[in-house]
């Protein structure tokens, strides 16, 4: 299949794209290359240091023979994305392009308004871009667990069936996101809802959880391959945060009481999603929900692991429990369904005591480039 992957040069795009592109897909890369731009901005960098895009495709060419087409320019400029299309023509749009930071969205206004108009505004362009060029092409859009937030009732995937007065029906799931990014999502889930009954396109919506992990076999074939690993306060995200403040002998930070509970899965497993939804396209008009995630954990259960794993191989871990600076519950009933990726076909990677020696090892090979001034939250919700 041709497939376009929007979005990769970041964390989950980059290792997509190599996935794709060694199982015999013809894969593009479409990137703004916004994300390094943010970085640069607030003085923050990836763990590891990840090589241009230009370099990075040629490297993977020189080892595999295959080719990665790149188009480089923002979503949000429609004549681009339009020509984009036009030239590759994909059977499948991996949608991985936006501002994915909860805390970079809670900074100010004008944080808050780029996240949004960011995402929802690239991602309508998408769907618009889809009805006019390309009606039959698929689109994965990846999600998040978080649109759901935290409600006291099971999450179920995307629909629940709902008995109100005698009558029933089938609605989306309620949404309670807990940031102006986690909002972007749920109004881009609305978009392409509508964009599937009005125009009868088809999407596949990945609701994520939290991503651990870096290593996948094509981004460990070479230096030049190397995946992105943020940890700073803003980009990094619960796990692999932990397990690089292990390595440089940081206490981990866990905010609040630490009873967050949430999905997460291997970086290893979203690249399995992603060819899952792409190899079983949606039908045409069907908007159709997955959650993209392995196991529940609470913050508290993941510094604990990493606290374990640390000290087997001599780290010295302490957990401090510090303020938290997010607006969110602490403690709550959390019960997510993840049936039907495992339906069809998904084998996790559980998290496991080699992945997190693993990840912990890594850490410590690249700790060295720590900005360990970044590491505590300067984003505050309030
Ligand atoms: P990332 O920041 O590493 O990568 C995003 C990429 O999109 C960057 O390379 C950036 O330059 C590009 N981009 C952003 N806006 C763009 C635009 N307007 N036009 C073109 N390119 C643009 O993020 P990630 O961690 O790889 O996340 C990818 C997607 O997966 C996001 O949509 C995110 O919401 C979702 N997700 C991520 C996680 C996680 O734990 N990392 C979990 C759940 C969902
Ligand atoms: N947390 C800590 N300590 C930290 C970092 C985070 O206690 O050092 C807590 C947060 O308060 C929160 C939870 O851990 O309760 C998760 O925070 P996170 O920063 O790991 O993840 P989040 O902000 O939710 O965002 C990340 C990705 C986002 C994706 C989301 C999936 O950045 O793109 O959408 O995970 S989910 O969490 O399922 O919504």
């Amino acid at each position: 299949m041709r497939v376009l992957v929007i979005g990769g040069d970041g964390y989950c795009g980059w290792a997509t794209a190599l996935y794709l592109s060694n199982r015999g897909h013809d894969v593009a890369i479409l990137d703004s290359l916004v994300r390094r731009h943010w970085d640069a901005q607030l003085q923050v960098n990836t763990l590891t240091p990840i090589a241009p895009i230009q370099q990075r495709l040629q490297r993977w060419h020189d080892l595999t023979g295959k080719t990665i087409d790149l188009f480089i320019g923002d979503i949000c400029d429609y004549s681009f994305l339009i020509n984009s299309l036009q030239q590759f023509k994909p059977d499948a749009i991996v949608h991985f392009g936006e501002q994915r930071s909860a805390p970079f969205s809670m900074i100010d206004r004008e944080h808050a308004v780029l996240t949004q108009s960011n995402n929802v505004i690239g991602n309508l362009n998408i769907l618009y871009a889809i009805k006019e060029e390309l009606p039959d092409c698929h689109l994965v859009k990846l999600g998040t667990m978080g649109e759901y937030g935290t409600p006291n009732i099971d999450i179920e995937e995307g629909y629940i069936t709902i008995e109100h007065n005698g009558r029933k029906d089938t609605l989306p799931y309620p949404k309670q996101p807990g940031s102006f990014y986690h909002l972007s999502k749920v109004h881009d889930s609305h978009n392409i809802q509508f964009a599937c009954k009005v125009w009868g396109l088809r999407a596949t919506d990945l609701n994520q959880g939290i991503v651990y992990g870096v290593l996948t076999e094509e981004t460990g074939m070479d230096e030049l391959l190397i995946n992105r690993l943020d940890y700073d306060g803003v980009f990094g995200t619960a796990l692999n945060r932990f397990c690089i403040q292990a390595a440089i002998g940081h206490p981990l930070t866990v905010y609040g009481a630490g009873g967050q509970t949430r999905g997460l899965l291997d970086i290893r497993d979203t690249v399995r999603c992603i060819e899952i939804a792409v190899n079983n396209p949606a039908e045409a008009g069907e908007f159709r929900v997955f959650n993209q995630f392995t196991e529940l954990f609470s913050i508290a259960d993941l510094a604990h692991k990493v606290k374990e794993a640390g000290a087997a191989i001599g780290l010295k871990v302490e957990i401090n429990s510090i303020d938290n600076p997010r607006v969110e519950l602490e403690e709550h009933y959390f019960n997510a369904k993840n049936t039907k990726l495992i339906d069809l076909g998904l084998q996790p990677h559980y998290l496991s005591d080699s992945l997190l020696d693993s990840l912990l090892n890594f850490a410590t090979k690249y700790k060295g480039r720590v900005d360990a001034n970044e590491i505590l939250p300067k984003v505050k919700w309030k």
